[in-house]
């Protein structure tokens, strides 16, 4: 491996919108952090950003049944996850948050960049307006029957039985969420990213990281790493697929407006994947500016020899491989100067199961991480989920496998030997 002068290690912003557990912690966050540490160790330059994703309807719907506000929710869930991260030693260089005014004004730089360069696409389309509470539903403000498997409780964007990304069109006897009324279509204007203008460049960044591509001359190029075959994997279903417009706003009120005084824009916010990956650049800045020198973040992303570290769980691999890339390739678009380095790893781990099921926020069926370190000294934590970490294939976490490990592993073998 080639020298690298800096690296800059990101972790995937949990939502605000429930603890972290310790399915999050195996796949993203010891991981992460042990990596941080091993190069702090070796003296090597290196931060670790994270914080939390404070945008998104599972926000705005947590709040209207609680009948509190989006940023309430936030709030708790945000100070409640900073928390256990604190307690496991995951040794973040700043944990910052999306609803923070930098982050908003991060996000509209973007925005405006790819506007100002034309390279966004209006379009209009029909989707369905819930006319007793007077708005718009987005994906998740909408349930049905599934058309696939006919779950009586699928959501607008995806039936979690049996698993079908859905529009919130495709199910039948559509709800509105908001009112259990019948929806009604209406005509809308959004905000789309082409994807597929990018296809190219995007099809040339995979293949300097996919170990059945890299050339000499490639290797030359990009002389660093090569990414795990899951998440090339991954990553080239959609490619071959062939890359379509995305839309990026949304008909909601809570999340960041956009900056322009268009009558079209009015009630719409950016659509949340688009504003989350770029936290990780807000992020830093608010980082450097801790430090006392403002514009210490150009060095992580700005200069070639720097280096971005994506840790991720598999379920978000395109969003950093294809999305994230393609915006910032979007905004280096005939730049001199100012050019974001793209990603040179997104190691995306399997799920660590939980006694055999998968961990589910959704369906409350987790051990959350701030409640196991009541009861557990972190350590005992890191080595048992360490010894499983599911790099290649799912593992399991089971209570008789955390006390053998603890009491077997480290306090007998361990401690005798000591
Ligand atoms: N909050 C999705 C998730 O927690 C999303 C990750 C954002 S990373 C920029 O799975
Ligand atoms: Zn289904």
């Amino acid at each position: 491996m080639q020298h690298v002068k800096r690296t800059l290690v990101t972790t995937a912003l949990p939502y605000a919108n429930g603890p972290v557990h310790l399915g999050h912690l195996a796949g993203v966050y010891l991981p992460a952090d042990i990596y941080v540490r091993y190069k702090r160790m070796k003296g090597e330059d290196v931060i670790h950003i994270g914080g939390s994703d404070e945008h998104g309807v599972p926000i705005t719907i947590t709040a209207e049944k609680e009948g509190i506000s989006p940023q309430d929710v936030v709030d708790r869930y945000h100070r409640m996850n900073s928390e256990a991260f604190r307690k496991c030693g995951i040794s973040f260089d700043y944990y910052g948050r999306t609803s923070s005014q930098e982050h908003h004004d991060t996000a509209k730089e973007f925005f405006l960049e790819i506007e100002r360069k034309g390279i966004f696409r209006r379009k209009t389309e029909k989707q369905f307006f819930d006319a007793t509470a007077g708005r718009f539903l987005s994906d998740r403000y909408v349930t049905g029957t599934c058309p696939i498997c006919s779950n009586p409780e699928a959501n607008g964007d995806q039936c979690e039985q049996c698993g079908t990304h859905l529009s919130p069109t495709e199910l039948l006897n559509p709800k509105s969420k908001l009112s259990d009324a019948t929806p009604e279509l209406r005509e809308t204007m959004h905000w789309y990213f082409p994807l597929g203008r990018f296809q190219k460049a995007l099809e040339e960044y995979v293949d300097l990281h996919d170990l059945q591509k890299i050339s000499p001359e490639n290797f030359q190029k990009k002389p660093y790493s090569v990414w795990r075959p899951n998440v090339v994997n991954y990553t080239r279903t959609w490619l071959k697929q062939g890359l379509n417009d995305r839309a990026i706003t949304r008909d909601l009120s809570w999340g960041i407006e956009l900056p322009i005084s268009d009558p079209e824009a009015c009630g719409k916010v950016l659509y949340v994947w688009f504003d989350a990956v770029l936290g990780y650049i807000s992020f830093t800045r608010q980082w450097a500016v801790e430090t006392g020198d403002e514009s210490l973040w150009r060095a992580y992303w700005q200069d070639p020899e720097s280096r971005v570290v994506n840790f991720i769980g598999k379920d978000n691999v395109v969003f950093h491989t294809l999305m994230f890339p393609a915006i910032l390739m979007a905004w280096n678009e005939g730049r001199q100067s100012g050019i974001y380095n793209l990603a040179d790893n997104v190691p995306a781990s399997e799920f660590m199961n939980f006694e055999g099921r998968k961990f589910s926020k959704s369906r409350n069926y987790a051990v959350y991480l701030g409640e196991f370190l009541e009861k557990f000294p972190a350590d005992t934590l890191r080595y048992s989920i360490a010894m499983n970490y599911p790099e290649n294939k799912d593992t399991d976490f089971s209570w008789q496998d955390f006390q053998n490990r603890t009491n077997g592993e480290l306090a007998d073998t361990l401690g005798n030997f000591i």
